[in-house]
């Protein structure tokens, strides 16, 4: 039978994937695995009512805002109660932080873990059948199990995750995760519901031909921004910009690139979240061989205040991520 690069047979799937590397651990509970299994779950959910997006009235605005005071979609809202619910039923997470809720859900206070998420990321993007996505981070709590969850078990920087991952709802859904130890890319094979492992290593080639940013924001940029934009032009890159941040991202992983959302003059933090957007795509762009940063500091240094605190992000290909930070000084 044909193997991959880690030695497993094509076609592992996600759960044997996890039970062997839980076994190459001999002190693992099997409560991480047992989490990223619940993920996966929420993921196969959540991918089954995209899939159903425009065929039932499950498109469009819900009519409300969410913490941000962002409009709301009705799949933003059902991806959060489907993985709110799931990780509950799971019962291995003690508090959940999502973007669509200002305060953290708790969950089972007997339990060790922490979760992070941007249940459905991108999600202007739904209606139009362009690729979205969920991100999640996992970190282990730092007050004591048993007791209530405190702001600083939530409150951690990036680099105290001991998991991070996203789910891509693209041409084909993928799951894409890391525990520290490299990252590995599974598709969603729909016949059998099951996540296989089709990329056993990714690695992000260390310089690159992509950009990606909003362009239409250009006016409001900082100056150090704008003469890298104007630099890539120079030196013939390619503009790539879906407005998904997680493909985006993983397209920029795959190929080469940078993906950049920068400060503007209306949001001098710039747009994305560093607890469920930057910090979890940063464990894995750093895994990769990647780097993220917000134009000055590494994302997974930054020490978080608030929930929803936003951060500037250039993440992708190092040498890239680099010659643009070179712009910003
Ligand atoms: P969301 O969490 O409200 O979906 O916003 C995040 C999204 C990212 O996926 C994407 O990269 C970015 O917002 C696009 O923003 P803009 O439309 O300003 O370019
Ligand atoms: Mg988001």
């Amino acid at each position: 039978m044909s193997k991959n690069s880690l030695g497993l047979p094509i076609g592992t799937t996600l759960d044997r994937f996890i039970k062997k590397k839980q076994d190459e651990f001999p002190y693992a509970t099997g409560e991480l695995s047992q989490l990223l299994r619940d993920i996966a779950l929420a993921g196969k959910i959540i991918n089954r009512e995209v899939n159903k997006s425009g065929l039932l009235d499950i498109a469009g605005a819900y009519g409300s805002k969410n913490v941000q005071g962002e409009d709301q979609q009705k799949l933003d809202v059902i991806a959060n109660i489907r993985f709110t619910r799931a990780l509950r039923n799971g019962g291995q997470v003690c508090a959940i932080v999502s973007e669509e809720d200002e305060e953290i859900i708790h969950l089972n206070p007997n339990c060790r873990y922490v979760v992070a998420m941007d249940p459905l990321d991108g999600s202007s993007n739904i209606d139009v059948n362009v690729s979205i996505g969920t991100i999640f981070s996992i970190y282990r709590r730092i007050s004591p199990v048993g007791g209530p969850v405190q702001e600083e078990d939530v409150l951690q920087k990036g680099q105290e995750q001991i998991a991070a991952g996203y789910i891509l709802y693209g041409s084909s859904t993928m799951l894409v995760y890391t525990t520290g130890h490299g990252v590995h890319g599974f598709t969603l094979e729909p016949s059998l519901g099951e996540f296989v492992l089709s990329h056993a290593i990714l690695k992000c080639p260390e310089d690159g031909k992509i950009y990606s940013i909003n362009e239409g924001s250009w006016k409001y940029f900082d100056k150090g921004t704008q003469s890298y934009i104007e630099d890539c032009k120079e030196r013939d890159l390619t503009a790539r910009y879906i407005g998904s941040l997680v493909a985006d991202f993983h397209r920029n992983m795959l190929k080469g690139g940078i993906y950049i959302y920068p400060k503007t003059e209306n949001t001098p933090n710039g747009k994305l979240r560093l607890l469920y957007e930057c910090n979890a795509l940063a464990f894995i762009a750093e895994q990769a061989g990647g780097q993220a940063t917000d134009g000055h500091q590494r994302i997974l240094d930054i020490n978080p205040t608030s929930f929803h605190q936003r951060s500037p992000f250039y993440i992708g290909s190092t040498k890239m991520v680099a010659h643009a930070m070179s712009f910003l000084k």
